[in-house]
This record gives C-alpha cells, structure tokens and sequence, in this order.
C-alpha cells in the first residue's frame, strides 16, 4: 500500500459514492463493501489517491460505490491495468475487487502474473463459487456435483482453491476471510493494507440468488467453532469450543490432523503454532477442508519481499518516468521503414 492521508478525518460512510447500490438485496457484497470502507477510514485514506480497479460481475461492480477514483475495466483484466496504474504513478494506493470467474477463469492468467510479479496492490477476491452477473454458472472454484445453468447434471471438474492458487503463484500475503464476519474482515483488510507488496484476500461470499448457502457448512454460527480457525502468527492453531481440538503434524508424516487434547495423551504442547512465513504451512493450511479439519481463516502467510516497483531495471525506470518526450519526434526518430509495394 501506499496511503497519502485525507486531510480531513473522514467517516466510513464518506467513502460511499452517490451510486444506487445495484446488488441483490442479501447478497454478501454489501458487508464487503462496509468493511472496506470501515478500513479506508480507519486508514485516514485519501480519496483523490486511492483507485479501485476492477474486472467484470457483480463484484467488479465495486468501484461505482466508493467516492474514491474507479475503474470498471474490462474481464479478467483488473491486475494488468492495476499493474500499468501502480507502475505509472506509485503514490497511488491500488485495490483491486474481482471474482472467482473473473479472477480466476479469464483472469487466471493475469491473477498469476500480478502475483508473482508481487505489484504493490490489494487483492480482494468475492468468492461465490459461481457467476452471479450472468445467472448462476459453475466457475472454477464451484465444487464437484455444482448443479447450474453450465453443470445441469453437476460438475464434474475439480475445483481450484483461490488461496492455493496465490500461494503457488508467489503471492507474499495471503488471508481468507467471510463475508458476514465484519470484525476479522476489517482486521484482514488492514493488514492487507499495510503490506507493501502484492496482498491477496479471498472472501467467500454468499450469492443469495445463484448459490445461496454454499458456505453454510462450515460459515454457518452454529457449526463456526468446529468448522472454523482463525489462525494468528505465534498463536496455537487451536479451534473448537473451549479451544479444545487444535492441529498438529500427523506423527510419521508431512500433513496436518485435527486432534482434540486430551484425548490419547495429546496436550496444547503437540499442537502447532501458527508460523505466517512459512509458506509450506500456509499452503497446507489452505488446503485444509472439513469435515475432517476446519476451514483456515485469517492471515495464512505474510512475509514480505521486494515489490515490483522497488527493484526496477534502469531501462524500466526510464519508461515510468514521465518525460515530456516529443511524441512525434519518437516516431519520426528512424526505427521505421519501408515496405516496397
Ligand atoms: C470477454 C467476456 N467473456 C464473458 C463475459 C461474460 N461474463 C460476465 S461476468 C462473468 C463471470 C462473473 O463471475 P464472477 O467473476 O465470479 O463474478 P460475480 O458476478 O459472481 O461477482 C462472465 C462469464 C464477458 N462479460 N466478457
Ligand atoms: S447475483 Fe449473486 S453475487 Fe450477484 S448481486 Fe445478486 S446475490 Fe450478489
């Protein structure tokens, strides 16, 4: 991130725009935006620096409701024209709003390379499993059986997990957060703020309308405690009611077990603390699903290295650098030639 402070203190809602909210009423987008806008208040962000970039689906909408500068830009393409943005004028401070078909369908591609290239942008990625602007279509993160408009018989490809993916393709800031839990939203979206550097937050998002409760089985208040973790770096990774069950490496293995202590002898000194750099741990993390573990949430890996902007070549320099170079003349300058007819 890269925060140039309002001069006024402003309010969570001063950073709404004068747009008519355009979602389904229910639909998980509207606490995204709160939280978002909680978390540019609390920053003290100024509206004339901060850009929302964003691709196409009802998430990409995102831009038209913030009072800061938007760009509702074109599928999939959000990170390139976030990059181009970042790279162009890096006073900016740039997020980017996209979904798991915009993100990860057409936009897989450039998702990837704003990753590792590690641009200094917020991710935020609305994961609903589906495509809720064009009518309910399995995306790439729709679970197997997904029945749609696309699967009427249930889909029978293998889902890619959104954090999975950000870990593989060398994101250096990973987090998972739902969409109705206001509180950790907002904490995720600080710390992705303050992470310079590229920082990715997928949020699984309920689409009231093409796949209501999809995340139920693990979001749902009355299975949170045994279905969720909330893992914080130099924490026990401890879950459960009463923190009773925690996870620990499977004795004789490289995996990870949910374990309740006290049973078979098991104490909170076998269970693992929760190391945000180590990658190996976050992707293991990531992967975890219930019923046999809990869904992992909160800040899975965090350590930071050089951003694209910071370690540019002299060349590239040079073309950022704004110059007054007479564009003509550029043309004209002999790395022309001529076609004979
Ligand atoms: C080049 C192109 N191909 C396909 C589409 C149709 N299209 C619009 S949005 C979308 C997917 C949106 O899904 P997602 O990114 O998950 O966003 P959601 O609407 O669920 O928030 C598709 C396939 C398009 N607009 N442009
Ligand atoms: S279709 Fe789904 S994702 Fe789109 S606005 Fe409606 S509830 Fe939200």
């Amino acid at each position: 991130m890269n925060v140039v402070k309002s001069a006024a203190r402003l309010k969570p809602q001063d950073y709404a725009s004068d747009q008519e909210v355009r979602w389904c009423p229910g639909c998980g987008d509207y606490g995204i935006l709160r939280a978002v806008q909680r978390t540019l208040a609390d920053a003290g962000a100024d509206t004339a620096s901060t850009v929302f970039v964003s691709g196409i689906g009802c998430s990409s909408r995102f831009p038209y409701y913030l009072s800061t500068y938007g760009f509702h830009t074109i599928h999939g393409r959000a990170p390139a024209l976030a990059t181009g943005i970042k790279l162009a004028n890096p006073a900016l401070d740039v997020w980017i709003a996209t979904g798991d078909g915009d993100g990860l369908s057409i936009g897989g591609n450039h998702l990837l390379h704003i990753l590792r290239r590690n641009v200094d942008v917020q991710i935020l990625l609305f994961n609903n499993e589906i495509y809720g602007l064009t009518k309910g279509q399995a995306s790439p993160t729709s679970r197997l059986g997904t029945r749609s408009p696309s699967t009427p018989g249930g889909s029978s490809e293998a889902p890619v997990s959104a954090s999975a993916f950000a870990l593989g393709a060398g994101g250096r800031f990973v987090a998972r957060v739902i969409d109705t839990s206001q509180k950790d939203m907002v904490e995720v979206l600080k710390r992705a703020h303050d992470h310079r550097g590229a920082s990715f937050v997928e949020i699984f998002q309920n689409c009231i309308v093409y796949n209501d409760g999809v995340f139920a089985p693990f979001a749902d208040k009355t299975v949170a405690a045994d279905r969720q973790i909330h893992v914080s770096h130099g924490e026990p990774l401890l879950f459960g009611r009463d923190h009773c069950q925690g996870i620990r490496l499977k004795p004789g293995s490289i995996a990870l077990e949910a374990v309740t202590i006290g049973d078979n002898g098991i104490t909170e000194a076998d269970i693992l603390v929760h190391d945000e750099t180590n990658r190996a741990l976050a992707s293991m993390l990531a992967a975890m699903e219930p019923p046999a573990m809990p869904v992992a949430l909160g800040v899975l890996y965090c350590n930071p290295a050089l951003a694209v902007g910071d370690r540019l070549t002299a060349a590239e320099e040079e073309a950022v650098t704004p110059t007054t170079a007479d564009f003509d003349a550029l043309l004209r300058r002999g790395d022309t030639w001529t076609v004979p007819s």
